[in-house]
């Protein structure tokens, strides 16, 4: 069974899903989620605007007991972005908030419902979600993950953080990508524990949640960071059992900080929308600052280099390749990107660059592509950007690329060569086009555009 805490025999807890300032109760949870259960059974795929909200963890619960694959949309696309989403994965209706003038039919998630219906569970091989993800080019690729690959992902952390029914999960983590909402809301669910979402990842929020009782808390190093600058609330997580970052590199000194704020040393893990989780450091073991730790339990990894591999002794890079019972096994749709990066055996090809010590740790260098941008967590393709900014009459050419920024990793900076424009243009265009994380930060405006003998744009020039 994928959620146990929705089986009927799990003690109730009147605090067991905390959305902002909603509460709901086990009980509330079951029954509501199965409410919606009962309204959507015989669909096969539905979108759901996935804001911050007890309704979307309402509309993803029942879908999974009713068996439909949920596609959770980030709340902020624009035209394009949504468009692409609800067209490539053959999306029936909205459950739940809709955007405005949808143009599929909208299904109400209705909070106060409920429904003792009890559901089959569906096939382990069922696809339980599609995760859109950016690739370096073109719109953002659909990531089936069936009940199976979440399963295991979820138990194989478990197993590494002794996460269990006792703790008590605290993020405030966007609910449409791997990180809020497979780990940050189905991760408690399956362990029968219990969840407070903060709405927002901000420091006050986290220290209310620590003050409540929460025992494990979830960030992307940006928020960490932000902790880190505010010592009166990271003080506060003093109580946590377990702090965790992942999804982009945890900086050095904010490791340090948090250890001398908190007394806790944070517990890194890496993994990827295709792969969901496969390395991590543990409760239980070293947790060395810049190091992402050990294959979890059924996850394998190796370095590759000109299809050879590579010594694991802690110098040598290469291209990191990961296997396990947890990975997707393709993108939706994509059958050319699939044979890319899904390899013979089982191995996926992960694009992020290597090293592994003797001891198994390992170590993240970076990413083979540079247009893969990584920016608050979030995955950002400069294609997809530089697309959009090509469609706007004045910009002739344009180069998107990654800055290192000491708080998101690195923010998006858009080299544009064209007629002049308002930067607050163009910086919109991309807001309104894709999403609001995916905007430049910054526009400069350059004569011509660094390029090479043969024609093509010299990214590392820039800058
Ligand atoms: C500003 N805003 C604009 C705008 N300028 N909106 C539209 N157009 C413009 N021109 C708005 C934003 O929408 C937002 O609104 C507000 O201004 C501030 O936005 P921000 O500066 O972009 O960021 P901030 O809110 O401070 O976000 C930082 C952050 C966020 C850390 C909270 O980056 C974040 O949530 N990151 C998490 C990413 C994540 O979960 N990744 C996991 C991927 S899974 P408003 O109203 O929203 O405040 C994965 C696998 C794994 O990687 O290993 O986990
Ligand atoms: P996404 O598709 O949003 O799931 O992003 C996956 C990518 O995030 C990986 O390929 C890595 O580049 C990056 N990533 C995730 N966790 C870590 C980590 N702990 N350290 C470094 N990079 C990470």
């Amino acid at each position: 069974m994928l959620l146990p805490l929705l089986s009927p025999q799990a003690p109730d807890d009147p605090d067991a899903v905390v959305v902002g300032d909603i509460r709901f109760s086990r009980e509330d949870v079951v029954g509501a989620a199965t409410s919606v259960a009962e309204r959507i059974r015989g669909a096969h795929t539905l979108a759901v605007l996935a804001e911050p909200s007890i309704d979307t963890v309402l509309a993803v619960l029942g879908g999974l007991i009713a068996g439909v694959t949920i596609v959770p949309v980030p709340p902020d696309s624009g035209v394009r972005e949504l468009g692409h989403i609800l067209t490539d994965s053959g999306a029936q209706a909205w459950l739940g908030p809709a955007p405005a003038d949808p143009t599929i039919p909208v299904i109400p998630v209705r909070r106060y419902a409920r429904s003792w219906h009890s559901h089959p569970e569906p096939p382990a091989d069922a696809t339980a979600l599609i995760l859109y993800t950016s690739g370096t080019t073109g719109l953002p690729k659909g990531v089936p993950l069936t009940r199976a690959a979440i399963g295991s992902g979820l138990d194989a952390l478990a197993e590494a953080w002794d996460w269990t029914h006792h703790d008590r999960l605290a993020h405030g983590l966007p609910l449409f990508h791997v990180h809020g909402l497979i780990l940050g809301v189905l991760g408690p669910l399956r362990r029968g524990g219990s969840l407070h979402h903060t709405v927002k990842p901000t420091p006050a929020a986290y220290a209310a949640a620590a003050s409540a009782g929460a025992t494990l808390f979830f960030g992307v190093p940006t928020v960490w960071h932000r902790v880190a600058d505010d010592p009166e609330s990271a003080r506060t997580l003093s109580s946590a059992r377990l702090l965790v970052s992942g999804s982009a590199p945890l900086p050095v000194p904010v490791f340090t900080s948090i250890r001398e704020l908190t007394g806790h040393q944070i517990v890194e893990r890496y993994g990827m929308t295709e792969t969901l989780i496969t390395v991590s450091t543990r409760s239980d073991g070293e947790r060395r600052p810049g190091w992402v730790g050990l294959p979890l339990r059924g996850a394998e990894t190796r370095l590759r280099l000109d299809g050879a591999d590579q010594p694991h002794d802690g110098a040598t890079v290469g291209d990191l390749q990961v296997r396990g019972p947890m990975l997707a096994r393709g993108y939706l749709n994509r059958p050319e990107a699939t044979a890319e990066s899904w390899l013979d055996d089982g191995w996926f090809d992960t694009g992020d660059v290597a090293m592994i010590d003797p001891s198994g740790m390992h170590r993240i260098v970076g990413r083979a592509a540079t247009d893969l941008i990584k920016s608050g967590g979030f995955r950002i393709g400069a294609g997809e950007i530089e697309t959009v900014l090509l469609g706007h009459p004045a910009v002739r050419e344009v180069a998107v690329v990654g800055e290192p920024d000491e708080q998101l990793g690195q923010r998006i900076v858009a080299y544009v060569v064209g007629d002049p424009v308002e930067p607050g243009v163009l910086i919109d265009l991309v807001a309104d086009e894709l999403s609001a994380h995916k905007r430049p930060r910054e526009i400069r405006f350059l004569d011509a555009l660094p390029r090479n003998a043969m024609g093509k744009v010299q990214k590392k020039l820039l800058g």
